[in-house]
């Protein structure tokens, strides 16, 4: 709702009330079109103040509700009302003014900001525009370039920002909304014709047409399929070249349109999903709200390879003092130089605060002996964390928390190696560890509550998204990985080249397809794995080189390792590089020859393979592991999944993530096209429904918020 008040006798206050952020919900609508009648309709008010609660101006429509039925006022006639004033509206902005929020303050007549405030448009990230005259209004105030900068990208501008591009009247250190009443005490009788926005021309700079083409060209580069930006652009487009009511009626339209989009659902679903993770539950019932953190101050990586080095700038970034151990004198000192390098480029592209006298280096691993928390990120050799963990148990004062960083091994099993079991978790940080927001957490069957606490709050302290999971081969993410990667294989075998696998699932949305994934990793990453697991048997011929445990296993990533084909690090794997390290894929003739006599050697035939098969073999078979997942309990719900997907393997955020994406298909659609590969290619692993999938499919293919309810109660895999 929103209070009135009036301040100084002549000034009419009206303050939003609706926490957390004051979002625009109809209860709050219809109380600021209330007070704004109260206040027009009071002679002793000459000017009126629109503030928030809790020193936050305003987060925009009211996301909860874009579900359901519309009620109250709608937004468009609100920001009419509030332009139309006779008296003199001024917005004191604290804290956020986004979305609808920035919207409510752009129809206002005068806008003060205090300087710690931030501005901006982020509904492209929930797939829409701002749809009460933000695409109208600010081409007007700051011209269309920086408009459209804004408005596409979604991107936050600080209150100086928003005072150089003339978005804010002034900017203040002192208390906002007393600033403002001041200011609307100074304009009292003022005329407001020049104030009112939508009554601006709208700039038309000489060369318009590149401006828009420009504009074009970089959101369907950044894009990836997302409809919402290049709708942004249409609609700043008619502001320009339309009349202001012809133009709101552009907005309107294109707005609806993105509305009722499966996009906006998606990304709407995925914004609540990020924020959901962080109220975490295991297996065994350990849960966020009544598992408390432990306090870390100083923090220790072991092991300064790259994924140890991003993790020590981003201990060091969030504050954390840190210990940064590498054995080898010459290991050390290059790990020192990069780890500065990339302190130096984070406070130079990013503003963050240069934190080189947060990390003291060592070549001993007694230098941890005094420190709260130690994140091991040795080589992924089992033998090797084995040591590190007997190592470090022995030399860690008692309490300290101990974290492993690898991508898969069992968690349960390094904890085995120390004296407390408890106190190991996995912080499994994706590369570059400084860059890339997802966290994994991973709880083993002995891991406290406490720790996993602490483990999900650094995460956060270190600007990560983090997902507690449970221990298995892999986790979740790359444990989802593995038969998506199969059966991108297995399409090789039957016929599809990497060029039209990767095209099919970049349409989709993936910056990069599976292969050129593969490539940019290394393949001989999976091939360590794949032989140590016993699957690499270069003697094989005949039918056993194809099969595994009595499965179907394509040997094809493991013979290109045995001919040096790692991928752009040798400058030839799934596709050819100009150079060892090159970065730009090309088709590889070699490679499709390769195939070619592969499938002459094993009695293969190439057949057709269309681009509705290969995605959903491909995307079919992971989404049938991520139901297996939440039917062991690994992870608590299928939003956990989705937020892994998305922000740590690339998967489209406007189609939600891998779990939404198999409700909006419809669960017994994937399970019939699921049996559908599996009769045709009965060995074939990964494309048996699981139970979970088939039960949730069978009762009716139910909203995603309800699978919990569906989701027996889960147990550990280990
Ligand atoms: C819009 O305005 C459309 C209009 O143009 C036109 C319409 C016609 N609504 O992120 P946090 C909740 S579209 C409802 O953890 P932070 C959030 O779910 C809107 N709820 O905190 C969370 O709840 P919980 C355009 C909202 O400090 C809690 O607030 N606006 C909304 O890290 C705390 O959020 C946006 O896109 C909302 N609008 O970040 C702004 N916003 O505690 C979206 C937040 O139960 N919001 N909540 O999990 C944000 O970007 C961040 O939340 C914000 C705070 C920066 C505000």
């Amino acid at each position: 709702m929103a209070l009135y008040s009036r301040v100084s006798g002549s000034v009419g206050m009206i303050t939003l009330q609706n926490p957390p952020v004051n979002a625009l919900s109809a209860a709050v609508r219809q109380g600021i079109v209330d007070m704004m009648h109260r206040a027009l309709s009071e002679p002793e008010v000459k000017s009126v103040v629109i503030c928030g609660q809790n020193g936050k101006f305003c987060g925009g429509a009211d996301i909860r509700e874009f579900g359901a039925k519309m009620t109250g006022p709608p937004l468009v006639p609100m920001v009419h009302l509030i332009e139309a004033a006779s008296k003199p509206v001024v917005a004191a902005i604290e804290g956020i003014a986004l979305g609808g929020g920035l919207e409510l303050a752009l129809s206002c007549h005068y806008r003060i900001a205090h300087s710690k405030a931030r501005l901006g448009f982020p509904e492209v990230a929930l797939g829409l525009l701002p749809g009460a005259g933000g695409t109208q209004r600010l081409p007007r105030l700051i011209g269309v370039p920086a408009a459209l900068d804004l408005i596409t990208t979604g991107r936050h501008v600080t209150a100086a920002e928003a005072r150089q591009l003339g978005i804010v009247d002034e900017v203040t250190d002192l208390n906002a909304v007393d600033a403002a009443v001041k200011f609307a005490q100074s304009v009292t009788g003022k005329s407001l014709d020049a104030r009112r926005i939508s009554t601006y021309p709208c700039p038309r700079p000489p060369d318009l047409d590149a401006i828009f083409e420009r504009a074009m060209q970089q959101v369907r580069r950044s894009a990836r399929g997302a409809i919402a930006p290049g709708t942004c652009v249409q609609a700043v487009h008619a502001a320009v070249t339309l009349p202001y009511a012809k133009g709101m009626e552009r907005e309107r339209e294109l707005f609806s349109l993105l509305f009722t989009s499966g996009q906006a659902r998606a990304l709407q679903y995925y914004f609540f999903a990020q924020r959901a993770v962080s109220r975490w539950s295991t297996a065994n019932g350990a849960r966020w709200d009544t598992s408390k953190p432990r306090p870390v101050r100083k923090a220790a990586v072991i092991g300064l390879g790259t994924m140890g080095r991003g993790i020590t700038v981003s201990l060091a970034q969030a504050g954390f003092s840190v210990v940064a151990v590498e054995t080898q004198e010459k290991q050390l000192s290059e790990a020192k130089q990069a780890v500065s390098g990339m302190l130096e480029r984070g406070a130079k592209r990013r503003g963050v605060p240069l934190a080189h006298d947060k990390i003291k280096y060592s070549c001993s691993v007694q230098a941890v002996a005094d420190v709260d928390l130690v994140i091991e990120a040795v080589f992924e050799d089992m033998a090797l964390k084995k040591t590190v963990f007997q190592q470090l148990s022995a030399i860690c004062k008692p309490g300290v928390l101990l974290c492993t960083n690898t991508s898969g091994l069992d968690i349960d099993e390094l904890a085995s190696q120390t004296q407390s079991p408890e106190l190991v978790v996995g912080m499994h940080f994706f590369a570059p560890a400084h860059v890339m927001q997802l966290l994994e957490v991973v709880y083993g069957p002995r891991s406290s509550p406490e720790v996993v606490a602490t483990a999900m709050q650094m995460g956060k302290k270190m600007g990560k998204v983090s997902v507690a999971v449970g221990n298995c081969r892999g986790f979740v993410g790359n444990r989802m990985l593995k038969p998506y990667l199969e059966q991108a294989f297995f399409l090789l075998e039957e016929g599809a080249t990497p060029e039209q696998v990767d095209q099919v699932l970049e349409e989709f949305g993936f910056a990069m397809g599976v292969f050129k994934v593969s490539d940019l990793s290394g393949l001989d990453v999976g091939w360590k794995v794949r032989k140590a697991d016993g699957l690499v048997s270069p003697a094989s011929t005949g039918t056993s080189a194809r099969i595994r445990g009595g499965s179907r296993y394509s040997p094809l990533g493991d013979l290109l390792c045995e001919r040096g084909r790692f991928g752009q690090k040798t400058g030839r794997g799934w596709y050819q590089y100009d150079k060892p390290g090159g970065r730009v894929a090309k088709p590889d003739p070699w490679l499709h020859g390769f195939l070619e006599e592969y499938r002459a050697q094993h009695g293969l035939v190439a057949r057709h393979i269309d681009h509705q098969e290969v995605l959903e073999r491909c995307l079919y078979a992971l989404i049938n592991e991520g139901f297996q997942i939440l039917q062991d309990g690994i992870a608590a719900g299928p939003e956990d999944i989705d937020v892994i997907y998305v922000l740590g393997y690339g998967w489209p955020r406007h189609r939600g993530g891998p779990m939404f994406y198999a409700g909006q298909v419809g669960l017994d659609k994937v399970v019939e096209r699921l049996e559908h590969y599996q009769q045709i290619h009965p060995d074939v692993p990964g494309l048996q429904p699981c139970s979970l999938l088939r039960k949730l499919a069978a009762s009716g293919n139910p909203a995603i918020h309800k699978w919990r309810e569906v989701i027996q109660k889960p147990r550990s895999q280990l």
